[in-house]
């Protein structure tokens, strides 16, 4: 199949994931048409047999003070829908991708298919300032997924769509993040943990907790490091709170890696802290490295981490509950190495690159045959 797909090209999750999806869909024989303002960052060291990319170019004028990007998309989709004979659009994340889409398809007759991640339903959706219309090209979507339960039913609730909407966890690949020995000469060899966070530093991600509970974990366990990787709009406080709290030596700011899987082989657990979650790919990559994650029990978490078996949950903006979790798994290597197995069979049982992206074909042979 021929298939258009539009995301955010830059680093967030739904970009990420739908790069590599579409990579995957490639990989398959089929056709991968980017429809994006940018390369997307996923793909941009590299070129792949059957993915292309097809730039959207908005027109500057000094009557515009916010150019009409969703015309120029609807715009492009139609355009390349046509030139590349694709057979339908996939677009992630709602805002502003569906209405595009909406409109390409009355001129194109060709469906397209809405994923939903996060703030495009839990957050920017359900504003009153673009509700009806990203509500409205939802409902008229061929069809509609969600990544987790969680924002399925936040779909139903906040946005107030009445339509089914399936649902397709993300996938990790299993083969790149796999346990595998440290390999970096410089890693922490002490006998305490390293605790890693990935993210690109939103508000939404709470890492001020993760910091206060570093504070109360290297109190016991002073050799304890932090590894933060990404970064984003929050860096910049995040590293005056470690000054003010003395943790220079214990907490590593990266900026942004390629080597993920390594950075994850010399770590002994993964946290994230967010105020809002639906299926977290750093979550995902973690557990398939089979490590032990510590996560808040908000959004989409707690379908993917079982508390106690495969990870931990805890309560949102509760420093004192991270830390004491870290603490748990510091103190015992066995229980690490028994959750981290747990998180590997969980990936390898639900989260595979094989067991989800059939389920996106399935969507595709479905809407294409109807
Ligand atoms: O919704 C967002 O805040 C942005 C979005 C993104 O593009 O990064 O993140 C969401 O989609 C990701 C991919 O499915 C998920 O891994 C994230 O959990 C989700 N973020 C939130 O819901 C906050």
């Amino acid at each position: 199949m021929k298939i258009g797909i539009t995301c955010y090209p830059t680093v967030g999750g739904s970009g990420i994931f739908a790069t590599r999806l579409g990579v995957e869909l490639a990989k398959r024989g089929h056709e991968a048409h980017f429809i994006t303002y940018e390369r997307p960052v996923a793909i941009q060291d590299q070129d792949y047999e059957n993915v292309y990319v097809h730039l959207v170019s908005v027109v500057e004028y000094p009557l515009f003070k916010y150019p009409p990007y969703t015309v120029a998309l609807g715009s492009e989709m139609f355009r390349i829908t046509g030139q590349q004979d694709l057979d339908l659009l996939h677009v992630h994340y709602a805002l502003p991708h569906s209405t595009a889409a909406f409109l390409a398809r009355e001129i194109t007759g060709k469906p397209y298919v809405a994923t939903l991640h996060g703030s495009d339903v839990t957050i920017l959706g359900s504003d009153a300032s673009y509700m009806p219309v990203n509500t409205l090209s939802l409902e008229r979507a061929d069809a509609v997924t969600a990544v987790s339960n969680f924002i399925a039913k936040e779909a139903h609730e906040s946005l107030g769509i009445s339509r089914e909407i399936s649902v397709i966890p993300n996938f990790v690949d299993s083969d790149r993040f796999k346990p595998a020995p440290c390999t970096d000469p410089e890693a922490n060899n002490s006998n305490d943990v390293t605790v890693t966070h990935i993210s690109n530093f939103r508000p939404v991600k709470r890492i001020q907790d993760l910091i206060y509970a570093m504070n109360i974990v290297t109190k016991k366990a002073p050799n304890a490091r932090l590894v933060l990787v990404g970064n984003g709009p929050e860096r910049h406080r995040i590293e005056k709170l470690v000054d003010e709290l003395n943790l220079g030596n214990n907490v590593e700011f990266t900026g942004y890696r390629s080597d993920v899987p390594n950075l994850l082989g010399c770590s002994d657990v993964v946290v994230l802290c967010s105020e809002t979650e639906s299926t977290p790919l750093t979550l995902l990559e973690g557990m398939s490295c089979g490590l032990p994650v510590v996560a808040t029990e908000v959004g989409g978490i707690p379908e993917i981490v079982d508390d106690g078996v495969n990870g931990f949950l805890v309560p949102l903006k509760h420093p004192e509950a991270i830390a004491e979790r870290i603490l748990e798994l510091n103190a015992d290597p066995g229980l690490r190495k028994r959750l981290g197995d747990a998180a590997r069979a969980t990936v390898m049982d639900r989260y595979t690159i094989d067991k989800i992206v059939c389920q996106y074909t399935e969507v595709y042979e479905e809407i294409t045959s109807a």
